[in-house]
């Protein structure tokens, strides 16, 4: 494990490197404590470089075990190494030479799981962003592209089945015991997507004919006895296949793309070219143990995977201040996807709140940083909601300003002139310039100014000119490192609503605004209308066009009026939103000064009016039913926070609505579908508006007994889990929730995801005493600390996602987190990192907990012996 170097990269620093490695050719000998692994390299010396300048290759803990030039060991006096580096001088000054590196190291104590480690038993690595380091001396970097050959040798009975990147080479016996298998990746790669497996895994096959009329051969690896839960991975990766040929004209590569599901790894997936190692829990899925959402979401991560084959391994990332580049549009081509999959609307509106919660936070705290960062510590800590949501919002942008038909043609002629390339943002851009002739140089800011701008909005209407007009100023607050700012290219769609609900259709005056777009690129802009018969009603950024917070004083029949008529339907969900934000917000802020709470009787009647308009996809009404989060009331909140006030707030105001509404409640929570389960999202979206109903059914009803029914009834992970999660936070010591909660455990006890969500309902359920419960799960027989899942579900799902209990008022929510961080720092420091992370908004609360915070992130940073990850996140905390 690195520990903390200081050392700080600077995006301005990027420098090529001296040599160029034109192929690796790889030997692994597997072996759980000793693999050897021999690296032979062809590289020359770049055009230009002096003659004395040395060969400086990153290791990670390594150590050097022979090393030659063309077949001849290295004199000693010809190198200098360390555990993190190699350094050889006297090289041939010009024409290719050989370099042959041999290493052992060690998968069993591998914890951190970077590298090659084992899980369960498998061999596997991962190498993004710094991984390949810990397997042998490389050029870890993303601008060094090489031909890769790998040859694994392993007993048959330690590793049955043997994997690398790209195409099947050839492979048989090799020893007494042994066998081998050879893997050759024509396409030059850089470090990150190397990728071996090795292990006895089930393997469920297809394959997909391309646009072209190639057979790919499909494989999807999972433990034995699994593989039926991987249908619907297969099903995905086949309909993803097919979309980027239709959307973007991409066709597969290779003449194999396999997935290989294991269970410890610390992200979601990893696009290594051609063999992508997937979490599991975005693999496997049956009715029986996974929700609607994990069905979504396996969609969603199997296709940014393959996506990436395009956008990051074809054209990758020049270095890792790039990182935007391959994942902020691998975001937003998955997005698309899924878009068009599903409900667009409802998709949108799911992103939104996901940008909302995780993005915006992260922008307005400590660790705020530009979507292309300047400067890094640990790159691992820059995998963030910033880089990867905001840096989507920032293409869907492009689109929005350009239109479909230019954005198309940028995306062409990125594919066209890059292919093969480590590319830059400037790269990316300049491609949308010269397909559009539109010039982006202001826009380009999005990617170098950290925070979020807020537009103020003003509108004037002149009744006897019949004029309209709309003023937006903009700003965006200083963010560390950035104190001043300078105007951004922001494309705000709007519609301005007339009295009979139609749209007012004339063009403004003042500014630059095409297609239902203000461009505001001035401090402050007015866009007059003319002409317009009778007062409209804005509706502005719709869609959520740009990722901005409005501050507009809209009354709330203005915010009705859109809720009714806009042609958007992500724009009617976002006025009902803003309503129901507003009466939050004023109830929080009356709940905290004990004061009584006024009737939210208008919110209730637009509510329960959705709830029961059929014309109104179910997956709709159900987002619009799930009011803002507690999360999202802070935020809006901004400063001096007491979790306790909004959670007492927002009970009050669901339970305003769930009496008023109860009759279309009770029935709705009947209406799930019955018969076959299906995850399309169609059943999914009946489920949805079902589960939100029974959330506020059972409030209005006060008896647990029907919940539990349900839960009995449940013949689906979605409904059982909402069932068990209701009981669980609203009758928490019911017999019911007891019976419920050991049924489930006892069912599941054989499946760890299940048992995650179990964990994890009882992390988040509302209030203090959940914080002794997660002690006493933690504890457990059978909870195993060292997987991320587990953690995740348990001590993630309590600090981020249970406000009140995390933030309790004596502070020990956040001694446990301390405590936690600094026991899994030790074994897996980024996971110790993104833990720590659920700490970024402490200066929002209230000044006793802030304090609590405060010292929790001290007695870490006092903890001494930190990883470079978590002491990273801990300086950027603590001021
Ligand atoms: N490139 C992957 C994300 C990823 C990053 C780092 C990892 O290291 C543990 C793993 C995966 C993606 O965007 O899916
Ligand atoms: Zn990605």
């Amino acid at each position: 494990m690195r520990t903390e170097s200081g050392q700080i990269f600077k995006l301005g620093d990027y420098r090529p490197t001296d040599f160029v490695v034109e192929r690796i050719d790889l030997t692994f000998e597997l072996d759980p404590a000793a693999t050897k692994v021999v690296s032979r390299m062809i590289l020359h010396r770049r055009e230009g470089v002096a003659a004395d300048a040395a060969l400086v290759l990153d290791g990670d803990e390594l150590t050097l075990d022979g090393l030659q030039l063309d077949g001849n060991d290295i004199d000693p006096a010809g190198y200098a190494v360390t555990p993190d580096s190699l350094t050889i001088r006297a090289l041939p000054e010009s024409g290719p030479f050989e370099i042959t590196v041999s290493t052992t190291i060690s998968p069993e104590t591998n914890t951190t799981l970077m590298g090659l480690y084992r899980s369960s038993g498998v061999y596997c690595t991962q190498c993004e962003a710094e991984g390949f380091r810990r397997i042998t001396y490389f050029y870890d970097r993303p601008d060094v592209l090489a031909v890769y050959t790998v040859t694994v040798i392993a007993r048959k009975d330690d590793a049955k089945l043997l994997l690398s990147n790209g195409n099947f080479l050839g492979g048989g016996d090799y020893d007494e015991g042994r066998h081998f298998a050879a893997w050759f990746d024509p396409h030059p790669k850089p470090s990150y997507l190397f990728a071996l497996v090795g292990g006895d895994l089930g393997m469920i096959e297809d394959s997909f004919t391309t646009m072209s009329g190639r057979d790919v051969a499909l494989k999807i690896y999972v433990e034995h006895g699994k593989e039926a839960r991987a249908a619907y991975a297969m099903d995905a990766l086949k309909r993803s296949m097919k979309w980027d040929e239709e959307v973007y004209g991409r066709e597969y590569d290779l003449d194999i793309f396999q997935i290989v599901a294991v269970s410890d790894f610390n992200m979601g997936a990893m696009e290594n070219k051609g063999l992508n190692v997937f979490n599991d829990k975005y693999v496997l899925a049956d009715p029986e143990t996974a929700t609607d959402a994990d069905y979504a979401n396996i969609e969603a991560i199997i296709a940014h995977e393959y996506f990436h084959n395009w956008t990051g391994n074809r054209i990758t990332c020049r270095d890792w201040f790039q990182l935007c580049l391959k994942e902020g549009l691998t975001v937003y081509r998955d997005h698309t996807f899924s878009a068009d999959q599903r409900s667009a609307p409802v998709k949108r509106i799911a992103e939104i709140r996901l940008l909302k919660a995780h993005q915006f936070p992260e922008d307005a705290g400590p660790l705020a940083h530009p979507v292309r960062p300047q400067k890094y510590r640990e790159i691992n800590n820059f995998y963030t909601a910033t880089v990867y949501e905001k840096g989507s919002e920032v293409v869907r942008m492009i689109r929005t300003i350009l239109g479909a038909e230019d954005f198309r043609k940028g995306m062409d002629l990125y594919f066209e002139r890059h292919d093969g390339d480590a590319s830059t943002i400037e790269d990316f851009l300049a491609c949308f310039t010269d397909a559009s002739g539109r010039d982006l140089t202001q826009f380009a800011l999005w990617y170098s100014q950290a925070g979020t701008p807020l537009v103020t909005v003003s509108t004037d209407w002149n009744e006897a000119g019949k004029t309209f007009s709309v003023t937006l100023e903009q700003s965006l607050a200083p963010t560390p490192g950035q104190s001043r700012k300078a105007l951004m290219h922001i494309p705000l769609a709007y519609g301005l609503i007339l009295p009979d609900g139609r749209e007012f259709e004339g063009q403004p005056h003042g500014g630059e605004a095409g297609n239902g777009v203000f461009h505001l690129t001035k401090r402050k802009q007015t866009f007059r209308f003319a002409g317009v018969p009778e007062r409209p009603v804005l509706s502005i950024n719709r869609g959520f066009s740009a990722p901005v917070n409005i501050a507009m004083e809209q009354s709330i029949a203005d915010l009705a009026h859109i809720a009714r008529h806009d042609s958007d339907g992500v724009a009617r969900w976002q006025a009902i939103n803003d309503h129901a934000t507003r009466s939050l917000i004023s109830a929080a802020r009356l709940s905290r000064d004990d004061r009584k709470l006024p009737s939210v009787a208008e919110l209730a009647e637009i509510l329960i009016a959705t709830a029961a308009d059929e014309s109104l996809e179910p997956a709709f009404r159900a987002q619009t039913l799930t009011l803002p989060s507690e999360s999202d009331i802070a935020r809006e909140i901004g400063g001096n926070i007491d979790p306790d006030a909004i959670h007492a707030a927002r009970e009050a105001v669901m339970k305003e609505v769930a009496h008023a509404g109860l009759e279309t409640f009770a029935a709705l929570a009947d209406s799930a579908p019955t018969g076959p389960y299906s995850p399309d999202a169609e059943d999914a979206g009946k489920r949805a508006l079902a589960a939100t109903a029974m959330a506020y059914a059972s409030i209005a009803e006060g008896w647990p007994d029907r919940l539990k029914k349900a839960f009995d009834a449940a013949d689906n992970m979605t409904m059982m889990a909402q069932a068990l999660q209701l009981l669980v936070y609203q009758f928490a010591s019911a017999e019911e929730t007891r019976e419920a909660l050991e049924s489930f455990r006892a069912r599941f006890a054989d499946n760890p995801l299940a048992l995650d969500k179990w964990h994890t309902i009882q992390a988040m359920a509302p209030g203090a005493k959940s914080y002794d419960r997660v002690e006493h799960l933690l504890a457990g027989p059978d909870f195993d600390r060292t997987n991320p899942n587990r953690m995740r579900a348990l001590v993630g799902a309590f600090s981020a996602g249970n406000p009140t209990g995390f933030n309790r008022a004596d502070g020990a929510g956040y001694r446990l987190l301390a405590r936690e961080v600094i026991a899994i720092d030790k074994r897996n420091p980024q996971l110790a990192a993104r833990l720590l992370t659920a700490l970024r908004s402490w200066q929002s609360l209230e000044s006793g907990r802030q304090e609590h915070a405060r010292l929790a992130l001290v007695s870490i940073r006092e903890a001494g012996a930190l990883s470079a990850d978590v002491s990273d996140i801990v300086d950027r905390m603590l001021p």
